[in-house]
């Protein structure tokens, strides 16, 4: 049997985290024969929720659930962890400036990369949901400068898969015989949906979605405010947001990038700019990527015709923004 992979949660005791334990725990994660160790990390006015969570682990009888450590001590919780999920930040309330959000994640960000830095395994891989997801991966990558930037990634596989799960419906085609649609920028509302790239599998072989859907009217405009606002819509919808989907998603970023992409299909990650496609390098902006062996890169040569470019422009020049917002708050 393999050795557990310790997993860090935190926010374990959210919306998100609920969701997203058990799946780790029955391998979803990490895949069906690996064994793990949950930490949970929450804090203290969620400590007793954050028991509650743990008795129900117990209680489920895992097989591959070798240990819980549930804490509100983040030095605790991040000791020896090879992978960790980033859930938890102070979520925007209603009449809140961008500033005081921004500047409470900041705070979070730094402290818990300090404590990654120090006391996570050596190799550990992050993967940050919390919004503002970009940048605190930014803040969290700035804070930990031991952790290879290359192991700081952030949540846009949603954005991906919610992509894949629109032109599914449009077509009536199964969503697993949609791939590489493409997420460019920040996971937010000027995150650029692109499908020029994009492939439906069909009896006649590998079709490109433009293709298939031959409405470019409602490719540039319905598809991609869809996709853009599906977080927002999902909120009116339940009155919570998304959670279910999120969870899913992040375990699809995780074990793709543990274990690799198939042949000949890319995903969406929000990763440090190496300046690929004019994106300027210091920015955690979502590509298009492969994995193998533990490695993402950058899928390169992809054409980019005006439309997109300005749209990827757009989304760059927000999270531009969203970083001098995030260095005014250290002063
Ligand atoms: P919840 O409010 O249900 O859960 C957040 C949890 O984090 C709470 O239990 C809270 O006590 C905890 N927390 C707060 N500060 C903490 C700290 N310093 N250390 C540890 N835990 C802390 O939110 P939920 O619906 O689970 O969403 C979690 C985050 O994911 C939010 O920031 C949300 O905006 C973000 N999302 C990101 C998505 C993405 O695609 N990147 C999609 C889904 C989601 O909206």
């Amino acid at each position: 049997e393999k050795d557990p992979v310790r997993v860090l949660v935190t926010g374990a005791a959210g919306q998100i985290g609920y969701a997203i334990v058990p799946m780790i725990a029955r391998g979803i994660m990490l895949g069906p024969d690996q064994p793990v160790i949950l930490h949970l990390l929450d804090i203290e006015p969620a400590a007793e929720s954050l028991n509650g969570v743990k008795m129900e682990l117990v209680d489920a009888a895992f097989p591959l659930l070798k240990g819980v450590v549930a804490t509100t001590d983040v030095v605790e919780a991040c000791k020896g962890v090879n992978v960790a999920v980033m859930v938890g930040g102070f979520p925007r309330k209603e009449g809140m400036e961008r500033k005081d959000v921004m500047s409470k994640n900041v705070s979070i960000y730094k402290a818990q990369a300090s404590a990654l830095e120090k006391y996570a395994a050596e190799d550990c891989k992050v993967l940050v949901v919390a919004n503002p997801a970009n940048t605190n991966a930014l803040i969290l990558k700035e804070f930990a400068p031991s952790i290879p930037e290359k192991n700081i990634t952030c949540l846009t596989r949603l954005d991906h898969n919610r992509a894949l799960g629109q032109i599914s419906e449009r077509l009536k085609e199964h969503v697993s015989d949609v791939k590489n649609a493409i997420i460019w920028g920040n996971h937010s509302s000027t995150q650029y949906p692109d499908v020029n790239h994009a492939t439906v599998t069909t009896s006649s072989g590998e079709t490109p979605v433009r293709k298939l859907v031959a409405d470019d009217q409602w490719l540039n405009t319905e598809f991609i405010t869809t996709v853009q606002q599906r977080g927002a819509a999902i909120i009116k919808a339940r009155k919570l947001s998304s959670a279910l989907s999120a969870a899913s998603a992040a375990c699809d970023h995780m074990r793709d990038w543990v274990l690799g992409t198939p042949k000949g299909t890319w995903v969406s990650m929000g990763v440090y700019s190496d300046g690929s496609y004019g994106i300027q390098p210091g920015l955690i902006y979502s590509f298009p990527v492969t994995c193998e062996k533990g490695q993402w890169s950058i899928v390169q040569g992809l054409k980019i015709d005006e439309f997109s470019r300005a749209k990827m422009d757009a989304t760059a020049k927000e999270l531009i923004d969203e970083k001098s917002l995030a260095y005014s708050c250290l002063d």
